[in-house]
């Protein structure tokens, strides 16, 4: 069945209505009006607490949010995803990351077949080698142990590991140096090996497919350079473990598949964190704590899946996102955590939600007629607010914030973290509720200084707080982010799991390649200006030569 076009739902109409009443409110007069909003517009969930007072939102716009959900069917199709329908249809694939958090005694069914038993085989398989690299066990060719572990991977089969080592650096065993080459730039591979023996250094090559041409080329590249001291090809066994689920790929570049790392092809590559794609992680924070951010992921999953829509975290800032981009004509979305932990959470994120609902057709083929995806960027604060805080401030764009912060340090030290957070409340404050001009008035500013140190304010922010930064809250936050991803594909009726947007590149790229490499000129028939483009640059290829 068809279902209804989005700008055609009562709940959308109303909707649109609404917001050009919110529109002419500012959060000062919401905040003047009921003194309890800031205690009032909160949420807790496993472990994470949310404000969500500062936004441009009264109770109205909470009810017409659940109206418009009950109109998408945003519970049965919750229910499909959880269940392990094929809802990914662009693909005919289910989608169950959240099956590769499930507890071992879950039973949840693909093709009438439980993959829980799976998931479990897989991570005690990788627990079991996770813990020879730790202990020193497992050693290289010559004998010596491995004390760098270099992950090859990109896209999904990175930015994840890289934004988890990062995020639970302290977790993490420091006697081993993780590395993270993705970029099919030499220059990558280059400086994560240079000051590396190849006889204490394992790699892991992370790739689904096993043919994605930067791991591969990486890949190979690794193993030449392992190779030009351990010498012998049977040293790439000890050197080399794949996280795939290409097996005939895997045996062929010579690593041995009893050290092959498997998942499945409903495990999508920005949601596979938390599958094998995750050995870096488990080897830099040990089985025990991989399993408690699988804890903590899962702990959101239930969340989402029993708590209340009034109450759901995921489903409220989904819908947050949905009302800004749908609504105000917001074009982004700054992520700023207040944990330098966190440093890679905003490039993780940009990945989960854009290559997610980045989609102009809807699940049925049609062109939307409003904003799907906003771009998503940030950077931990406080670097931020010295540099492009400025923009969300004064400028001319509506920019909704996540601030993310923690009551506890990693690393107390002196006062610098009550100082940090703030911060955060300053920002989150100076945001939605400015300063008039007649406050800067009443500073003695000159009259003509008045416009340029006047803040609007009414600029929305999410406020998430956590005790402190641990495996559990990072996977309640990963899992936080990836629902409320859902939730605004269901709105937008698009598929959030597919990804055909990253495919015309890589096979013109394919094209280009000989056109580049080929002795003789080549009959280029590209446009005139890609024609150009590679003319040149082979003439520069051949002065340097
Ligand atoms: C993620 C995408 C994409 C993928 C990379 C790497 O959802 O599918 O980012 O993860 O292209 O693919 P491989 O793991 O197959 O190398």
């Amino acid at each position: 069945m068809t279902p209804t076009p989005l700008t055609e739902m009562t709940a959308w109409k109303a909707l649109e209505s609404h917001a050009a009443t919110i529109q002419t409110k500012h959060l000062r007069e919401m905040f003047a009006a009921d003194p309890q909003r800031g205690e009032r517009m909160t949420a807790e969930a496993c472990g994470l607490f949310l404000d969500y007072s500062k936004h441009r939102i009264d109770d109205e716009t909470l009810r017409l949010f659940q109206a418009l959900a009950a109109e998408s069917g945003l519970e049965d199709r919750r229910a499909a995803m959880f269940r392990g329908d094929k809802i990914n249809v662009t693909e005919n694939r289910a989608v169950l990351h959240t099956a590769l958090r499930a507890p071992r005694e879950a039973v949840i069914e693909v093709d009438g077949k439980n993959v829980v038993p799976d998931v479990h085989a897989v991570l005690d398989k990788m627990a079991a080698f996770a813990e020879s690299i730790r202990s020193g066990a497992w050693t290289g060719y010559t004998g010596k142990p491995i004390r760098n572990v270099i992950n090859i991977g990109i896209g999904g089969s990175d930015l994840g590991p890289v934004m988890a080592y990062e995020a639970l650096r302290h977790y993490s065993e420091r006697e081993l140096t993780m590395r993270f080459v993705s970029n099919v730039d030499g220059s990558d591979f280059a400086e994560a090996v240079h000051d590396l023996d190849p006889e204490e250094t394992l790699f892991i090559v992370s790739s689904k497919t096993f043919t994605t041409l930067e791991t591969m080329t990486n890949a190979h590249s690794a193993r030449v350079w392992a190779l030009g001291k351990l010498k012998q090809t049977e040293a790439v066994a000890k050197h080399f473990v794949a996280v795939s689920t290409n097996a005939k790929e895997v045996a062929k570049f010579g690593i041995d598949t009893a050290n092959m790392f498997g998942f499945w092809d409903w495990v999508g590559g920005r949601y596979s964190m938390d599958a094998a794609i995750g050995l870096s992680t488990m080897i830099a924070i040990g089985a025990e704590n991989f399993r408690r951010m699988l804890a903590g992921f899962h702990a959101m999953d239930e969340h989402f899946r029993t708590a209340p829509l009034a109450q759901n975290l995921p489903f409220l800032m989904g819908m947050l996102t949905v009302w800004y981009t749908s609504f105000f004509g917001a074009e982004t979305v700054a992520v700023l955590p207040y944990d330098n932990y966190l440093k890679r959470f905003p490039a993780y994120l940009q990945q989960l939600t854009m290559e997610s609902n980045g989609k102009h057709v809807t699940l049925d083929g049609r062109h939307v007629n409003y904003q799907t995806c906003p771009i998503f960027w940030g950077e931990p604060g406080t670097n931020g607010q010295h540099s492009f805080y400025q923009l969300i401030h004064q400028g001319t764009r509506l920019i909704p914030c996540d601030f993310i912060g923690f009551a506890h340090s990693l690393n107390p030290l002196g006062n610098h973290h009550d100082l940090l957070m703030s911060n955060i409340f300053a920002q989150a404050e100076a945001l939605a509720f400015g300063k008039t001009p007649e406050q800067v008035k009443a500073e003695g500013t000159a009259d003509w200084l008045v416009p340029h140190r006047t803040f609007e304010g009414n600029r929305p922010s999410n406020v998430i707080l956590a005790e402190k930064m641990t495996p559990e809250i990072l996977g309640q936050l990963v899992a936080l982010y990836e629902h409320s991803v859902f939730v605004q594909g269901v709105i937008w009726q698009i598929d959030s799991f597919d990804q055909w947007g990253v495919e015309l590149g890589k096979v013109l790229a394919v094209r280009i390649i000989p056109e580049l490499e080929s002795a003789t000129e080549p009959d280029l028939r590209h446009d005139s200006s890609t024609n150009a483009l590679i003319r040149r640059y082979r003439r520069m290829r051949r002065k340097q030569a």
